[in-house]
């Protein structure tokens, strides 16, 4: 079975969940935590020298890490992987967009202060992180003026990428109100069929057998 190590603060570990829940995969869920250093023990650092989550461990054991790299590997022959050249390639691109220009503004400003007591380097370093995750934001909200995904025709996994920090860059003092149309992508995004939310994260094994819901019955991560 498919192992995710995982964390479920984080946007990079809710996109491989969200995927999953999308592709009805099956796959063990594996709790790290990040905020004790479960990431850089001897044991994690042998699947993701990085240490780093996400993780998604094969059933043959070999790993992959970085969340954008999971996505493509799941989406392989599905539908959220285009298959012409173009649109793979402009997936691309905005899957690396977000690793550039969009989670180091966005998702670290939320770590720091949803999750953290922050630094003074890095109260200091704070508005510079706001103002890139508002110019992220501005050439999405620029792009969604012509299209309605990000990549292709349909939801793919440029637009899984990009959702999982946009959705919560309230919680990194962003208002998203200033981006109407990130607003209406956001909530065609949230209404796909099979869409699960971020929280409550589910636990153990997840996936159709068990519909999303946590075997010890504290709450499943099928949403909206
Ligand atoms: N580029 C990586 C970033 C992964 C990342 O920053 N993971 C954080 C949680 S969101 C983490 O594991 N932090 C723990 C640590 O650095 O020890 C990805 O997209 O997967």
């Amino acid at each position: 079975m498919l192992r995710l190590h995982d964390n479920h603060l984080s946007g990079n570990g809710y996109k491989p969940r969200l995927l999953l829940a999308h592709l009805g995969l099956t796959y063990e869920r594996i709790e790290v935590d990040i905020l004790k250093g479960e990431t850089r023990t001897p044991e994690f650092l042998a699947r993701n020298p990085n240490g780093r989550i996400p993780v998604l461990e094969l059933e043959d054991g070999m790993c992959i890490a970085e969340s954008n790299a999971i996505l493509f590997y799941l989406a392989e022959g599905s539908c959220f992987l285009p298959s012409d050249r173009l649109s793979r390639a402009t997936t691309l691109q905005w899957m690396f967009f977000e690793q550039y220009s969009h989670e180091p503004c966005i998702a670290v400003a939320r770590h720091w202060i949803q999750h953290i007591r922050m630094t003074d380097a890095q109260r200091s370093q704070l508005s510079g992180k706001q103002e890139g995750g508002r110019a992220a934001l501005s050439v999405m909200e620029g792009y969604l003026g012509e299209s309605d995904w990000f990549g292709g025709a349909a939801m793919n996994i440029a637009d899984i990428a990009l959702y999982a920090y946009t959705h919560v860059a309230g919680e990194a003092g962003i208002d998203l109100s200033n981006y109407p149309a990130v607003g209406e992508w956001l909530a065609r995004v949230a209404d796909q069929p099979g869409h699960v939310l971020m929280n409550p994260a589910p636990v153990g094994v997840v996936g159709p057998v068990n519909s999303g819901q946590a075997p010890d019955g504290a709450g499943g991560a099928l949403g909206g």
